[in-house]
């Protein structure tokens, strides 16, 4: 093998390997690029979001496709410990000024794609942070969010990463 040809391989080899998600992370396969990790100890949800940012380097999950929804519950309903908690996501409006918009703490557009429990985003302004209920007959349910408490809830959280891929 030339080394020119050594250096190619090795230059793919290498750009192959820093597109995998970091272990123990897991991949979206149908999305790649993104991985999560699901902390299976409960916490507020102010607490899941500052782990997501300072320790684990990325946010808490944002569902920006229905799809992404369903690889983030299935991975959830693996790991879970405890499945009748549900389990936090980066949707959130604290940081508005009283309008009740809600948007994703690694500001990815809402886009109007929701998936709210009865189909409503609820209206009380002491329900700021948002969970996966994990509550309901189906799956898809299963899948709907529901909204309490920022600071007196405490849930498992999903962290996700996007890839940096050279
Ligand atoms: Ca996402």
């Amino acid at each position: 093998m030339s080394g020119l040809t050594c250096l190619i391989l090795s230059s793919l080899l290498v750009a192959y390997a820093s597109a995998q998600c970091p272990s123990p992370w897991e991949p979206n396969t149908l999305y790649p690029g993104f991985c999560y990790y699901h902390y299976v100890f409960p916490v507020s949800w102010d607490t899941a979001n500052t782990i997501c940012q300072i320790f684990a380097g990325g946010d808490l999950a944002s569902i920006d496709e229905f799809e992404e929804g369903t690889v983030i519950y299935d991975y959830w309903n693996r790991t879970a410990i405890d499945q009748s908690l549900g389990y936090w996501i980066g949707l959130t409006d604290i940081h508005d000024s009283g309008l009740g918009t809600r948007q994703w703490t690694d500001w990815t557009s809402l886009q109007g794609k929701t998936n709210w429990q009865g189909g409503q985003r609820p209206t009380d302004t002491s329900e700021d942070c948002v969970y996966v209920a994990n509550e309901g007959d189906t799956d898809e349910e299963r899948k709907q969010w529901r909204a309490t408490s920022c600071t007196l809830v405490l849930k498992t959280f999903i962290c996700e990463r996007k890839l940096v891929i050279n």
